[in-house]
Parts: C-alpha cells; sequence; structure tokens
C-alpha cells in the first residue's frame, strides 16, 4: 500500500510538471481563459492542498505557509479574479510544491496505513492523489484553451477494432447497487451502496460522434428553438451558438482547433465540447433523451450473470490501455469501436474515457450520504445548478476514474472534454 501511494504521488506530479513545464513563465502567469485559472494558480492550489491535508491534518505538523492559505482557497477567489491575486511566482510554486512533498513522503514513511482510523489516512492519500490529477484535467483544458503553436504532444488513439456496432444496446428492468461502500479510493459523493430499480431502457452503443452530430448542425438543429429547453435556446442564443467549442466553418466544411493544431473534424470519433444543453437538445432531435445516471451507472456497472456491480465496464480489474482512453496518453477521444476490450456487459462500448458523458440528472446525495473529509468537497454542490458526467475524457486519469465516479458542471460549460451518448425508453410494442 505505502508503495502504491508513493508510486501515485510520483506518477502524478510528473504530469503536473509536464504540463506546467511545457510553456514558459510567462504563459503560466497569463489567464488564458476567464474560465480558467492561470495555470501556475493550480500548481500551487495543489500544493496548498496538499499540505492542509496531509502536512497539517493527517501528520499534525506545523503550517509550512499559513500565509497563502487564502489565495489557494478555491471558494474564495473566482477563477476570473484569480490572475489579480499576489500569487506565488513560477519559480516559488514550483519550490514550495516540492517543499511540501518531501514532507509528505517522510509523513507517507511514518503513518501506519492499517487500522481504524488510519484507513482514512490511508484515504487521505488517495485522495491528495486524485485531487492533483483532477486539477492535471482542469490544466489540460487550459492548454486547449491556450492560444499560440501546440506545445503538447501525443500519439493517436488505437483504430476502431469493430466496426458496425449496433446502434443501442438494451438494458432489462430490474434492481442493481449503485454507488459504493467498498471501493477504497471513492470519494463521499460515490457512496454509500444502494439498491436501485432502473425501469427497462435503450442506451446508444457509443457516444455520439462528430458525424452524428454534424447531421443535427446540417438539419438546422442550432435555429430550431424546438429541439431546446427554454434554458437551453436562452444560453444558446445569449451565446451565439452555431457548433461545439473550437469548431469553425471553414470554406464549406468543418474544422476543430485541438491544443494548437487546426484539422478537419473526424466524423468517427466522439464529439467533445458541448454543453448539457447542446447534448439535450441533439438527444430531442434524434428521438431520444439523455440518460439518467442510474441508468448510465447500470449499463456501465451491472453483470447479469452474477448479479452484481463491476468496479469497471470489462470487470474487476484496473484500466489497462487496451480497456479505456484515459490518462492523456492520447489528446483526443478514440474513434468509435476502438476499445472492444472494454465492453460492458450489456454490450455498450467506451463508457470509460474518451469523453466524460453529460447525464440528465442533477448532482445529488445518494441516501445516506455523509461529507468526508470536507463538506466543501461534495456537499455544498448538492442541487440542480449542476449536472453529472460519468465516465472520464482521455484527460482523466485512472486514479480518478471508476464506474462510481461523478462529475459535475454547470449546464452551459464547453470547456471540459464532455460528449454524451442518448438513451431511449422503450415503445408499447418494444417491451422485453
Ligand atoms: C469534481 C471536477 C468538479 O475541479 O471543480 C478540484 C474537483 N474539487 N478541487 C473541480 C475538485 C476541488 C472538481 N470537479
Ligand atoms: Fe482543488
Amino acid at each position: 500500500m505505502r508503495a502504491r501511494v508513493a508510486a501515485e504521488l510520483e506518477r502524478t506530479r510528473a504530469r503536473s510538471t509536464a504540463l506546467t513545464d511545457a510553456v514558459d513563465d510567462e504563459d503560466l502567469v497569463r489567464q488564458h481563459s476567464r474560465l480558467m485559472s492561470p495555470l501556475v494558480w493550480d500548481l500551487a492550489h495543489v500544493g496548498s492542498q496538499e499540505e492542509i491535508w496531509l502536512v497539517r491534518d493527517v501528520g499534525g505538523a506545523e503550517a509550512l505557509r499559513p500565509d497563502i492559505d487564502d489565495l489557494y482557497d478555491a471558494f474564495q477567489h473566482r477563477r476570473s479574479d484569480r490572475p489579480s491575486l499576489p500569487l506565488l511566482g513560477p519559480a516559488e510554486a514550483r519550490g514550495y510544491v516540492r517543499e511540501v512533498r518531501t514532507k509528505v513522503l517522510d509523513l507517507l514513511d511514518s503513518t501506519p496505513l492499517e487500522g481504524r482510523r488510519l484507513v482514512s489516512d490511508a484515504f487521505a492519500f488517495g485522495m491528495i492523489v486524485q485531487h492533483e490529477q483532477q486539477h492535471d484535467e482542469t490544466m489540460l483544458a487550459t492548454h486547449q484553451l491556450r492560444d499560440g503553436p501546440p506545445v503538447l504532444h501525443d500519439e493517436a488513439p488505437p483504430a476502431p477494432a469493430v466496426r458496425a456496432l449496433p446502434d443501442e444496446v438494451r438494458v432489462p428492468a430490474g434492481p442493481f447497487t449503485m454507488g459504493t461502500s467498498t471501493e477504497p479510493w471513492a470519494l463521499d459523493n460515490e457512496r454509500p451502496a444502494h439498491e436501485v430499480h432502473v425501469p427497462e431502457f435503450f442506451l446508444d452503443t457509443a457516444p455520439v460522434t462528430n458525424g452524428r452530430y454534424l447531421a443535427f448542425l446540417d438539419a438546422g438543429g442550432y435555429d430550431d428553438p424546438r429541439w431546446w429547453s427554454a434554458a437551453g435556446w436562452e444560453y444558446r442564443q445569449r451565446a451565439g451558438l452555431v457548433g461545439p467549442r473550437f469548431w469553425e466553418h471553414v470554406d464549406g466544411r468543418w474544422m476543430r482547433r485541438r491544443f494548437g493544431h487546426w484539422e478537419p473534424v473526424p466524423p468517427g470519433e466522439p464529439v467533445v465540447h458541448v454543453s448539457f444543453h447542446e447534448a439535450e437538445a441533439y438527444a430531442a432531435w434524434a428521438g431520444k433523451r439523455l440518460p439518467t445516471e442510474q441508468e448510465w451507472e447500470k449499463a456501465a456497472r451491472f453483470d447479469p450473470r452474477s448479479g452484481r456491480s463491476l468496479r469497471y465496464p470489462w470487470g474487476d480489474a484496473d484500466p489497462g490501455p487496451e480497456h479505456a482512453n484515459l490518462g492523456q496518453r492520447h489528446l483526443r477521444p478514440a474513434e468509435v469501436g476502438a476499445y472492444p476490450a472494454g465492453a460492458a456487459p450489456c454490450g455498450a462500448h467506451q463508457l470509460i474515457g474518451d469523453v466524460w458523458e453529460w447525464t440528465a440528472s442533477d448532482f445529488l446525495p445518494y441516501p445516506g450520504f455523509a461529507a468526508f473529509p470536507y463538506r466543501e468537497y461534495s456537499e455544498v454542490f448538492f442541487g440542480s445548478d449542476h449536472k453529472v458526467l460519468r465516465g472520464g475524457s482521455f484527460g482523466t486519469d485512472a486514479a480518478a476514474c471508476r464506474g462510481t465516479f461523478r462529475n459535475w458542471d454547470y449546464p452551459i460549460r464547453r470547456q471540459i472534454f464532455a460528449g454524451f451518448r442518448c438513451a431511449r425508453t422503450p415503445g408499447a410494442d418494444e417491451i422485453g
């Protein structure tokens, strides 16, 4: 356990370092979008949380830099205001996170990770790994927003191994276990495990592709209020939306900007950088709807042979490169059909990785929810302001992604690596 935690901390820091070393100091302190913090804020924030949760709370040690707690408290300052704060500069921020990490590795050596109270100490280390990985994904989104030539490099994702997948899979009615009480690194909002009855539904086998989304554009979907909710249409009008974020119509064809590259929109890849409202409008146009969070998790985890919920669609094994497009190995979603080894028992593909998937559900607590370790982690976000996203994206690390993992955001957000798939309730003639 100790060795695994140390390895995860190191692997995660290597990612943060690569994301922040890829640009010069001027770019590190700049705000690339009002939606995001300067990269240097994310870096020092990661260190500050690590100091507070591990060095102080778990270790009981004296504070290193109590003077900067407020600067890096996400609740004190909105992202748009962060560039004007007296933040640590690039060299100071790098020095600070290194200093905190040295203390944390000493603490890891001296903290017993077995035993009652100490189970939660092991969790605290896991939580810090996930927290840093989440900010790494946020920093990756900042890179995507950044203007200028490409600075991040990757390999192309695997080509589709199976083509001509059926459009939909059927998930029969019945109960399943949602959430978890046993997954060691699960966050408070994923707990506890509880039984949920889900009526029969059909789910798209794969996320909606650019090719299909283009058909919605070509059909005038962005100009037809019939497909949009009142809030969605208001947003579409106000923001002047004409297509996914980072797309531009040039000389009769759609191009997209991807980490500094301009390229034709690839039809076989899942669509990414759409808001909840756009996803909902597409689904209505297609004669479908977005899946609820319950439906999504049942499709992703329920194994009808054992009656059990799996950790991942493919089983209980940790994600490998053959299962899912996770961890920034690739800087784009893979085409549909690229991960047959990651398919779920119900037959759905690519539920984990590639793109976060918008669901129809508000972010709410499960029955029996208990805030841990702080109310600010999840509880203060519960309510109808945020929609749940599931499954992780190509920019999500495996440490912060599992069948039970719940992400959330405002329904207008488009800079995150979010797409969607549709669901539908069977007609009277289709009940299985
Ligand atoms: C779970 C991705 C919505 O980035 O706002 C980071 C994760 N919480 N620091 C976010 C998080 C505190 C959170 N999301
Ligand atoms: Fe944070």
